[in-house]
């Protein structure tokens, strides 16, 4: 290595380190994806509960079921057939379903998406200036064999971004797990240190390198967008509910146009309503939806 190089600080901010965020930060760089406990994110077991509750009367909302965490869904559900014919002779019943737009439903999702121990570990990927929101989701999911079937799903978020990919993420995510992920329960599946490859998952190679990520209800699984990930087939009785507040480069199209349709005073209803802003891109020059450079008249 050449002497310059071999100089160069690591640059950790101030609020990294006293945050304590340098092993997060570490394994970031060397496996793509960490865990991060409550006692360092900062996120309360009440809130966790708030949210869970929210997320249960949304779904409830949404399907017309009852959802118990213990039990699942309490009445029997079925997707709406799809137009085009299914791959499959018999699809599996449905044992998971997204809720999207949590931004728009209550302030105890927005204050999550701008806690600042995520954005900061979500900075330090993507890059501090050009960090954007791309959608936030959650996952809702009870018993089913089938899961994601033998590839476990495994993907990288940036999959659609065309190769090569460098060594900043143009996507990372976040995983808040509000319910306690096991490989029985349908945990995250991940390959460690995929993020450095570079590329989309290579199978069935991925499958057998896959490991599951386990960790306790109230846990942030952080994720490099390069990362291969997908998830257990969720085995045991009860559900499986998390939040992934994913978040994008300014330069990579959103998956929810926060941007344009995001409801301004909701956006000033959150813990920090500056950071909020800047993360929904409300101020960025694109896309412009109408003429933005001067032109000039006759003098
Ligand atoms: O939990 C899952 O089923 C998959 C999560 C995932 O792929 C994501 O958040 O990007
Ligand atoms: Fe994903």
């Amino acid at each position: 290595m050449s002497e310059s190089l071999s100089q160069q600080p690591v640059r950790i901010s101030e609020f990294a380190r006293e945050r304590g965020l340098e092993p997060y930060l570490l394994q970031l760089e060397m496996d793509g994806l960490a865990v991060v406990p409550p006692d360092v994110h900062g996120v309360s077991m009440d809130r966790i509960d708030k949210l869970t509750e929210c997320l249960l009367a949304r779904a409830k909302e949404l399907t017309g079921c009852d959802f118990d965490l213990d039990q699942g869904p309490l009445q029997p559900l079925s997707f709406p057939k799809a137009t085009a014919p299914s791959l499959t002779a018999e699809d599996p019943a449905p044992s998971q379903f997204l809720i999207q737009q949590l931004g728009s439903l209550h302030r105890v999702f927005r204050d999550l998406a701008v806690n600042p121990v995520a954005v900061e570990l979500i900075r330090s990927m993507i890059g501090r200036q050009v960090t954007r929101f791309s959608s936030h989701n959650s996952f809702v999911k009870w018993q089913g064999e089938h899961g994601y079937g033998p590839s476990l799903g495994l993907h990288a978020d940036q999959n659609a971004m065309p190769l090569p990919w460098g060594r900043s993420a143009l996507t990372a995510n976040t995983n808040w797990c509000l319910t306690d992920y096991t490989k029985e329960g349908g945990a995250l599946a991940y390959v460690p240190g995929s993020h450095r490859f570079g590329s989309r998952p290579a199978f069935p190679a991925a499958v057998s390198q896959a490991r599951a990520v386990e960790a306790p209800r109230g846990s942030v699984i952080v994720f490099h967008g390069a990362t291969w990930h997908g998830a257990y087939p969720k085995l045991t009785p009860g559900m499986r509910i998390s939040i992934a507040n994913y978040y994008r480069h300014q330069m990579v199209t959103s998956q929810e146009d926060i941007q344009n349709h995001f409801d301004r005073a909701l956006a000033d209803d959150c813990t920090d309503p500056a950071l909020f802003r800047e993360l929904a891109g409300f101020s960025d020059t694109f896309p412009y939806q109408r003429q933005n450079q001067r032109v000039p008249t006759i003098a």
